[in-house]
């Protein structure tokens, strides 16, 4: 069975963060281990309080899991401070970790800030050139990118400036697009276009969910391009079976 490291925070509600992250990958088949790094207060309609672990506990957790377990693949999620990000770049180096995903969490659904500024400077310039695939929402492809972005034209501009921080596969992800949700891969030559519907409502862990996903189907063999719209597809499922289970967001049912 291949494995699947997530690295991120927890989010109690299962509905985001690791938890949805290794719920995803139970589902597809994938085994799946993960480092913390922070823990976070929340539930459906509020975030309370993010609590970053130390670079030592993160760096212990590292040691102690690898030397046992060799992943096929890795994501991060939520990385809160900069000391947090500059432990995970040295243990992806120094563990040689390959088929890298990064979900560059900026903000949560609820609109609490999951990331420190210089936190997100240090995956730009850092972390983000030693992966394979980066998975950014429009929000956060605007940040990365610089530009801000309102169609397809945008998208492609956007994308080729990602690619230049040095991933292979950048996709930027349409929800927050205004009629349709359609989901884009650049690879440097062509663009992949995921048409989607946009659904109505709010929605937790989408993009936690789509980015385990796109990992779990690299492990599985599936080409970046075939990965995106399987994972589309795997979320779009998501969301058409997600719960109200709390008085806030829906929370998607794996
Ligand atoms: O969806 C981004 C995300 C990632 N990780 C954790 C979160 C959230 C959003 O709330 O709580 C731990």
């Amino acid at each position: 069975m291949k494995v699947a490291l997530t690295i991120g925070g927890s989010d109690p509600t299962g509905g985001a963060g690791i938890q949805m992250d290794l719920k995803v990958f139970q589902a597809l088949g994938v085994y799946g281990i993960c480092v913390i790094t922070a823990l976070t207060a929340q539930n459906s309609s509020s975030f309370e309080k993010i609590y970053s672990l130390s670079s030592e506990m993160i760096d212990k957790q590292f040691k102690t899991l690898l030397r046992d377990i060799k992943p096929y693949g890795a994501k991060t999620g939520m990385i809160y401070s900069e000391e947090a990000v500059e432990c995970i770049i040295r243990n992806i180096k120094k563990y040689k970790i390959k088929n890298l995903v990064i979900d560059p969490v900026i903000i949560s659904s609820t609109g609490k800030r999951l990331i420190r500024k210089n936190a997100l400077i240090k995956i730009k310039e850092e972390l983000i050139p030693l992966s394979k695939a980066i998975s950014a929402n429009i929000p956060e492809a605007e940040v990365l990118s610089g530009i801000k972005i309102s169609s397809q034209e945008n998208i492609l501009e956007a994308a080729k400036i990602i690619k230049k921080i040095g991933t292979e596969f950048v996709i930027i992800k349409g929800g927050h697009l205004e009629h349709k949700a359609s989901d884009f891969l650049y690879d440097g030559k062509n663009l992949y276009v995921a048409e989607g519907e946009k659904f109505s409502g709010d929605y937790h862990g989408t993009g936690c969910a789509f980015s385990s996903a796109f990992l779990a189907f690299l492990c599985l063999g599936y080409e970046p391009n075939e990965a995106l719209y399987v994972s589309k597809n795997f979320v779009k499922n998501a969301i058409r079976n997600s719960l109200k289970l709390g008085k806030g967001m829906y929370l998607l049912k794996i």
